[in-house]
């Protein structure tokens, strides 16, 4: 039994406007009861989503003198949660952290592009290391256009039949994690769903979302950090992936509602509370 909270270590960037990654990952996992250690890879004036003028300092040099302090320290994490990198060489700077600590929970979420586009800041050698990073993980979450860029396939609007991603999800984890959860899937029966397998139990699931028609940066960051909130207190994969679809469904339809600039992100923070609260989930299938 731990004395404290779950402790994770989050290699993200911090975006100051926008709603994104640390930004988000912080109040989600804390109100969620797990502590966060934020690493940030790059430090933003605001996401690269649609802003223009963005101000970004690189912090590629912060991470492995940082590994090298909680050494000395004898600093452990339960759990090591990655994200938008900014450069090669810091995301061999992550696989270094990561296999620092061999017991943790090592969730990648190989943030590198969405609508089948790659980001900016995102070149095609820093994907292929991306891989590297992939390889190392436990759990992993890309969208539709990540999925494509780890299987070498061309990204395609064409709804998946169950059996296609059935296939693209056994494949992601043949490269190395043992659960795999693909965000933001449109099925053959025209369903949105996030779709996850489990190695471990061999099975597959899906939990439909109701589909809205604008995309909001910031969404993959929260579906992760609340998967893996829930997943370290007990949750398995179906439960914890029914949390976070709920809790978007709910933050995207509100913001939705007030029509305000897409780039904003989700106005997740009047329904945060939400999390810390024990609702009733079934709404999970099998794929
Ligand atoms: O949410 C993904 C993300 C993370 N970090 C930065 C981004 C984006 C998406 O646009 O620009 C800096």
């Amino acid at each position: 039994m731990l004395n404290r909270p779950c402790r994770t270590a989050a290699i993200h960037d911090l975006s100051g406007f926008g709603r994104c990654s640390l930004s988000v990952i912080l109040p989600v996992l804390s109100v969620m009861g797990i502590q966060v250690v934020p690493l940030p890879t790059a430090v933003l004036s605001t996401h690269t989503g649609g802003f223009q003028d963005v101000v970004l300092r690189d912090l590629s040099d912060f991470l492995e003198p940082s590994l090298a302090q909680y050494q000395k320290e004898s600093i452990d994490f339960e759990c090591v949660y990655t994200g938008f990198m900014s450069s090669e060489s810091q995301i061999d700077h992550a696989c270094l952290f990561v296999k620092s600590f061999p017991k943790a929970l090592i969730v990648v979420d190989p943030v590198m592009g969405d609508q089948g586009k790659r980001y900016r800041t995102y070149s095609a050698s820093m994907c292929a290391r991306m891989k590297d990073l992939v390889r190392t993980a436990n759990i992993i979450t890309p969208n539709v256009t990540e999925a494509s860029i780890l299987l070498d396939e061309p990204y395609s609007t064409v709804p998946w039949t169950s059996q296609q991603c059935r296939t693209k999800l056994l494949k992601l984890s043949e490269l190395g994690p043992e659960m795999v959860v693909i965000t933001g899937v449109q099925l053959a029966d025209l369903t949105m769903n996030n779709v996850g397998y489990d190695r471990r139990t061999n099975s597959f699931w899906r939990v439909p979302c109701s589909y809205v028609p604008v995309n909001y940066p910031g969404t993959g960051d929260l579906f992760c950090s609340i998967l893996v909130g829930a997943y370290l207190n007990g949750d398995s994969l179906p439960i914890a992936m029914d949390r976070a679809t709920c809790f978007l469904e709910m933050a995207i339809k509100r913001t939705f509602s007030y029509g305000t600039d897409p780039r904003y992100g989700v106005s997740f923070e009047p329904v945060l509370a939400w999390l810390s609260e024990e609702p009733y989930l079934d709404h999970y299938e099998s794929l």
